[in-house]
């Protein structure tokens, strides 16, 4: 009974990658995200008889997930250097522009100089030593509950050291945690049957999150912690909220902070119907929806992609999305190779 866990990685590689590719022509086009009307359509075409067009690209979430999937798949082990060896060679050697952060471009610029010896270093001297709260850390995180599926505490351990390699605000690294859990969570719950929980799933993540999340020096209080209480706010909305209450709430941005509880938010809303959004697909629902938010489509999308494929698996996504992005066949393989160490 239930859904396999191989599917689950599969169908969580796979949504982080579809996310990414149907995202990213959308990203900061819009204010106010994409008409109802041109998205119904883009989805429907992509689900409707194949037709001709050159794949859709992944962005620079794809590029550092491989990355880090690769790197676990090859040694069996965290290997901070190795991946970000991954991240530089990656960078400088691919000739398909991928949207790379405004800064994380200076990281990259000094590992490579020093080859990588202290790959630690020049993520922590981001802003003026404050570090990066760029969502970078948390949308290519997805390996991670993968690789350490079965042990919580090397899980969380790896998801910051992996995330530290670029973004060592607590900002960024509590993020990365944030989405490592709520994609964890979807693995572990069976789709079939009753209905997911959504405040539950929701009050799981504070629970997790309050034991990892150290409240601001200023005002005492947890960012995420605050934002997951929003969600759950949300909703439990009669008739649900509005893109704009939730534009204006839990954000679209690059921050991290304004974008992983958003992606979550998305995952959790597509469990019921969403006015406008024409499908009965649920995985359909949620990168539909997110991608309808605006602001940074690609990123919020792949995000919450990687939890609903982790939670219903390869088969809730439509097979015909196989043909019309790049990178396909290798994020199964790398889903295949992770689910083989996972299982030793
Ligand atoms: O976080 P990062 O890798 O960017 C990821 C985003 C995703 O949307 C991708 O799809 C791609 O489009 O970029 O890259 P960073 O450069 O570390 O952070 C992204 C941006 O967040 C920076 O360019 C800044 O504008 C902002 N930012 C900050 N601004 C002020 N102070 C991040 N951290 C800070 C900060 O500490
Ligand atoms: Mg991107
Ligand atoms: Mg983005």
């Amino acid at each position: 009974s239930g859904v396999s866990l191989i599917s689950k990685f599969r169908g969580c590689l796979a949504g982080a990658l579809f996310g990414d590719c149907f995202g990213a022509p959308f990203e900061f086009e819009d204010e106010n995200g994409p008409s109802p009307v041109v998205l119904n359509k883009f989805f429907a075409k992509l689900e409707g008889p194949p037709f001709k067009t050159p794949k859709y690209a992944y962005t620079d979430d794809t590029a550092m997930t491989k990355c880090i999937a690769q790197s676990f798949v090859d040694r069996a082990s965290l290997d901070e250097r190795d991946i970000a060896k991954r991240f530089v060679t990656d960078f400088y050697t691919d000739t398909t522009e991928r949207g790379y952060g405004g800064h994380v471009t200076e990281v990259f610029r000094k590992l490579r100089d020093q080859q990588c010896a202290d790959p630690m270093k020049p993520a922590s001297e981001q802003f003026n030593g404050t570090g990066s709260y760029g969502n970078g850390g948390a949308m290519r995180v997805s390996p991670v509950p993968l690789f350490c599926f079965g042990d919580y505490n090397r899980m969380i351990h790896v998801a910051k050291r992996v995330t530290q390699i670029t973004h060592t605000h607590p900002l960024g690294i509590n993020g990365a945690i944030l989405q490592c859990l709520a994609i964890h969570q979807g693995l572990t719950l069976d789709p079939r049957g009753e209905p997911l929980d959504v405040q539950k799933f929701a009050d799981e993540l504070i629970t997790k999150m309050e034991a990892i999340e150290e409240p601001d020096q200023i005002d005492g209080r947890r960012p995420y912690n605050t934002q997951l209480q929003l969600i759950k706010k949300l909703l439990a909305k009669e008739g649900g909220a509005s893109a704009h209450q939730v534009q204006e709430s839990l954000g679209t941005s690059v921050d991290a902070l304004f974008s992983v509880p958003t992606a979550i938010y998305s995952f959790l809303r597509a469990q019921k119907p969403i006015p406008d959004i024409e499908t009965d697909n649920k995985f359909r629902r949620t990168i539909h929806y997110a991608i309808s938010l605006g602001g940074d489509t690609d990123t919020i999308a792949s995000m919450a992609g990687a939890i609903a494929g982790a939670y219903f698996g390869e088969e809730e996504i439509n097979d015909s999305y196989k043909m019309y992005c790049e990178y396909v066949e290798e994020i199964l393989e790398l889903a295949n190779g992770l689910h083989k160490i996972a299982k030793e």
